[in-house]
């Protein structure tokens, strides 16, 4: 199989792929509200809670892919983000102990990521959707919730925060140039795009969920 070099590298068909569920996933009724400093601690203790299954499935699929050939070149312990949230979690939910989350959105996304481990390409669309993702808007959201919940330096926020990675820039500049110079076929290019909207989607059902709590959540 011969692999072409394409006109549009694949991180710039990643982003550009999926700007219109970006666009979603931002104005969602819970991230808007978030933003806006109107969920209360529950309602962000809870997301955590949520997101939490997700990134354990994200960093053990991560660990069984770290020599894939593909998957490899994007994976990197380093900015795991599980111990973080666990950090945060502890802190969010002191005394109450983490919240038990039952959700048809998190274990449908849980199960999509486990099957990207039969299929290191699809894999590679999971990883970025987050981690990229948290190293770019997230950086805006841990400062507005520092803001929001007047956090004591540092506190509740390590979720957004990783240690290896001083400044996201030129992290996120080399993971473009990895995703670049991945040996993809152009239908494995498409799927890698279609995947990163499934992903969105899955991440817009965690949304959707988190919204019908609002009025549990009003701050
Ligand atoms: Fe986004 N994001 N984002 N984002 N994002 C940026 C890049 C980016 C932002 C802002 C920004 C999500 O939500 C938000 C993602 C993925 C995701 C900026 C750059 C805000 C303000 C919000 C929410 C309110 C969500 C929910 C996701 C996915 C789960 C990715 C993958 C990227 C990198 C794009 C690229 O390739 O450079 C300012």
């Amino acid at each position: 199989m011969t692999v072409l070099p394409t006109e549009t590298g694949l991180s710039v068909l990643m982003r550009e792929g999926s700007q219109a569920e970006h666009k979603d996933a931002e104005s969602s009724n819970f991230m808007s509200f978030l933003l806006d400093g109107k969920v209360n601690e529950t309602g962000y203790t809870e997301y955590l809670a949520m997101l939490r299954p997700i990134y354990a499935a994200l960093e053990s699929v991560g660990a069984a892919l770290a020599d894939d050939p593909i998957a490899g070149a994007v994976i990197d312990p380093a900015i795991h983000r599980l111990a973080a949230i666990d950090q945060d979690l502890a802190y969010w939910s002191g005394a109450a102990g983490v919240p038990a989350i039952q959700s048809s959105a998190v274990d449908r996304y849980v199960a999509r990521v486990e099957a990207s481990a039969a299929d290191p390409v699809l894999f590679v669309a999971h990883h970025y959707t987050r981690y990229l993702g948290d190293l770019s808007g997230g950086q805006a959201i841990g400062r507005i919730l520092a803001r929001t919940f007047d956090l004591p330096e540092g506190q509740g926020i390590a979720f957004y925060q990783f240690d290896a990675v001083p400044k996201p820039k030129p992290y996120k500049d080399a993971y473009r140039a990895a995703l670049d110079a991945l040996p993809l076929t152009e239908r494995d290019q498409q799927r890698v795009v279609e995947e990163v909207k499934v992903v969105f989607g899955l991440n817009g059902g965690l949304f959707e969920e988190l919204s019908t709590q609002l009025p549990r959540y009003a701050r």
